[in-house]
């Protein structure tokens, strides 16, 4: 499957292309994660591939298997980076689910930590 174009109305195709900067966290051939601007937590970090594509049911496998090699490492060194006991992994797709940004992304968002601000609770909605 070729691979998508970038899409130069996309906030994140630009983070991508380096138009706009961000907190990187980790960067390689297919993805990129860096901190969330509009952080839930301490550490609150995205996930995401390089290739745009708006949801996940629109993402080839191949992707999803990319970002699934670099997920579980992420997950834990950003927990143990800001000291949470848990973490949350969430993705939203659709403006219903709660999706702002049409690029695929995964939040990685640090819990238990003592003082911070949850503003959110699961199960979701
Ligand atoms: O989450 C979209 C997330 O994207 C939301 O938590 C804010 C974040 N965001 C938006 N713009 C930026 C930039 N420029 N840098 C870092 N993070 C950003 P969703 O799941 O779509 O609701």
């Amino acid at each position: 499957m070729p691979t998508p174009p970038p899409d130069p109305d996309c906030i994140f195709c630009r983070i991508v292309a380096g138009d706009i900067p961000c907190h990187k966290l980790h960067k390689d051939e297919h993805t990129l994660a860096f901190l969330d601007i509009n952080p839930t937590a301490p550490g609150h970090t995205l996930l995401i591939p390089k290739a745009h594509n708006a949801r996940l049911d629109e993402m080839p496998g191949e992707t999803m298997a990319k970002l699934g090699a670099v997920l579980p490492r992420l997950a834990g060194a950003v927990a143990g980076a800001v000291g949470a006991p848990g973490y949350n992994i969430l993705q939203n797709n659709g403006a219903e689910a709660g999706q702002a940004v049409f690029h695929v992304h995964f939040h990685i968002i640090p819990r238990g930590l003592p003082g911070s601000d949850f503003r959110f609770d699961w199960p979701a909605g």
